[in-house]
């Protein structure tokens, strides 16, 4: 009988049904700015809903096959994608997925709607999201470097709205002897050639989004005794084409593909540098700080990833409780259940808010309107976002059967707190950042909470709870800034 069946847990436009979403850019958004970015948000949300989530349940489904030799014995090295994947690249153009945020027409404003648009997109984005995270840090580090005449068609092609037009980006750090430690890690040399360019010879062990058009990767100059210096001073930023205009690889080798947990529906390869043609970007030695602006950016998209797919999770798992029967009644009127769900909201709830903290800052820094103070916070917040998995178990065992396509987003959020460092890297990160800036950055920090706190003091209900973190911010701040702070506070931020 019908009774037997399971109804499917659907969403609709995610942008009208985020009602979080809609109230926070009701409050900060300029009237002329919101009105039309809810147009454009509305229209994208339906696009989401009716063409763009089926090509991205096509894109898991047909993951990038790789073929070594053609048919004659010639190593060839390809590639293939799928067409729904191939799509994505086209849809994220038209959309001005990347271009919005390096556009700057809203001003201030610009990098928030873009990570608005993106955190829509994510979980219907069959994976794209990660070459369009690398693509945007590597238009950022471009940009940061003022936009050099030999990088300028680069950065026209990576922020274009023009499909035919638009570039995606790889972001080869990863070798085998460090991910973490890139510093020491890398082996990769660069020797110089006579036109002034470099050629690049070594081993990258992860490369996400293989197929893309170009890279940002590290290597060590070789002087000419064709030695190196050792450490992160050795390190320079280089920029390449994968590809040249006939799609030839630029002396570039795929020794494979990964067989990965999740992400699958994107390429990441394994690949020998024998003589790619690149250009240094950075000074020499200056590789790792260049490349940070990259790392801070695709840092944020991995924040908008995450939420992102709690978000999902969470619409679905409100839609399924309002369907789904068990002992007699619907889930949403079992106490217990929506408990969980309800703490669940919460926790996407603060991420969000979170998010959105971190794309407003950086949106006032890009257009010179921080404080000194808001730099600082922007510093410190990007590495302390921790990415929550949420558990599917509100699904029962519908949730673990792979064509809900519930088990996909599961798989996808895990390597989150991996790639782009992993939580002990990020962790480190945030005590780097309060000892460079020699305890500004967590002054930064306190004063933001302690105005917070005067705000919400009003509310009666959340006395007790503002009366104990203020009183712990005040100790803080009483106490002189050392090592020992810095690292209690590492241990505060990751609970
Ligand atoms: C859905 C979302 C999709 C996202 C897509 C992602 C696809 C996957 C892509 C990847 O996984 S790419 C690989 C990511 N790899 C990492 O995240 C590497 C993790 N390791 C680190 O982050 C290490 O901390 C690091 C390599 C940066 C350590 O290098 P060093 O050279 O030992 O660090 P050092 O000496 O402290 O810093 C060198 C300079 O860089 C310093 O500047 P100064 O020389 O001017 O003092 C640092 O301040 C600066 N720096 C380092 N991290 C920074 C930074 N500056 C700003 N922001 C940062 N985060
Ligand atoms: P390790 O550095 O060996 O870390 C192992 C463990 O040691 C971790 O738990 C880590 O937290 C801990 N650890 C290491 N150092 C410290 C320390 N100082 N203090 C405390 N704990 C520490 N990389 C790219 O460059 N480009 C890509 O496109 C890319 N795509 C990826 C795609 C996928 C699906 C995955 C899984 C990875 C990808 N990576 C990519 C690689 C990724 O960035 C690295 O795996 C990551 O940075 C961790 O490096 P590692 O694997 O060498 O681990």
């Amino acid at each position: 009988t019908e009774a037997l069946f399971h109804e499917q847990p659907e969403t609709g436009n995610q942008y009208l049904e985020d009602t979080l979403l809609r109230s926070y850019l009701k409050t900060h958004l300029p009237p002329k700015v919101l009105e039309e970015v809810h147009q454009d948000l509305e229209r994208f949300g339906n696009r989401l809903h009716t063409k763009i989530q089926p090509l991205s349940w096509e894109c898991e489904l047909n993951p990038p096959v790789f073929r070594q030799y053609d048919a004659w014995g010639q190593r060839v090295d390809h590639i293939y994608t799928c067409s729904a994947w191939r799509r994505m690249k086209e849809i994220s153009a038209e959309e001005g997925l990347i271009a919005e945020a390096y556009e700057r027409r809203y001003s201030n404003w610009s990098r928030l709607y873009q990570a608005v648009k993106l955190y829509l997109f994510s979980s219907s984005s069959g994976g794209f999201s990660c070459p369009l995270a690398m693509t945007d840090g590597a238009a950022k580090v471009i940009e940061s470097l003022g936009i050099p005449g030999s990088l300028r068609s680069a950065f026209d092609h990576l922020t274009s709205r023009d499909p035919q037009k638009f570039w995606t980006s790889g972001q080869w750090m990863t070798e085998r002897r460090g991910g973490s430690d890139v510093a020491n890690g890398t082996e990769t040399v660069a020797r110089k050639q006579p036109d002034g360019s470099y050629r690049l010879y070594g081993f990258k062990w992860f490369t996400s989004a293989a197929d893309s058009d170009m890279t940002l990767t590290l290597a060590r100059i070789a002087d000419a005794e064709g030695q190196c210096t050792q450490g992160s001073r050795g390190l320079s930023l280089f920029f390449l084409r994968v590809r040249d205009e006939e799609g030839k690889l630029n002396s570039i080798q795929v020794q494979r593909l990964k067989d990965k947990l999740g992400t699958r529906q994107m390429a990441t390869a394994e690949l020998w540098l024998q003589g790619a043609r690149a250009e240094l970007i950075s000074e020499e030695g200056r590789g790792v700080a260049a490349i940070s602006n990259m790392l801070n950016i695709t840092r944020i998209h991995n924040v908008i990833g995450a939420v992102a797919s709690m978000r999902r999770m969470m619409s679905l798992s409100r839609d399924y409780a309002r369907k789904r029967v068990a002992f007699g009644k619907l889930l949403k009127d079992h106490p217990l259940h929506m408990q969980t769900i309800a703490r669940m909201e919460v926790q996407v709830r603060g991420a969000f808010l979170l998010l959105m903290e971190i794309v407003r800052l950086l949106g006032l820094a890009e257009t010179n309107l921080a404080s000194k103070q808001e730099q600082l916070l922007l510093r410190l917040l990007v590495p302390a976002s921790a990415v929550a998995v949420e558990a599917m178990e509100s699904f029962g065992g519908q949730g673990y059967m792979e064509d809900t396509g519930l088990p996909v987003i599961l798989r996808d959020t895990l390597v989150l707190s991996i790639w782009e460092g992993t939580t002990n890297i990020l962790s480190l990160d945030v005590l780097r950042s309060l000892v460079k800036s020699q305890g500004q950055v967590m002054a930064a920090f306190l004063s933001s909470v302690q105005k917070k706190l005067e705000l919400a003091s009003g509310t009666e209900e959340l006395s007790p709870a503002v009366q104990r973190t203020r009183e712990a911010i005040g100790r803080l701040q009483q106490s002189s800034f050392n090592g020992t702070r810095c690292s209690s506070w590492r241990f505060l931020y990751r609970r």
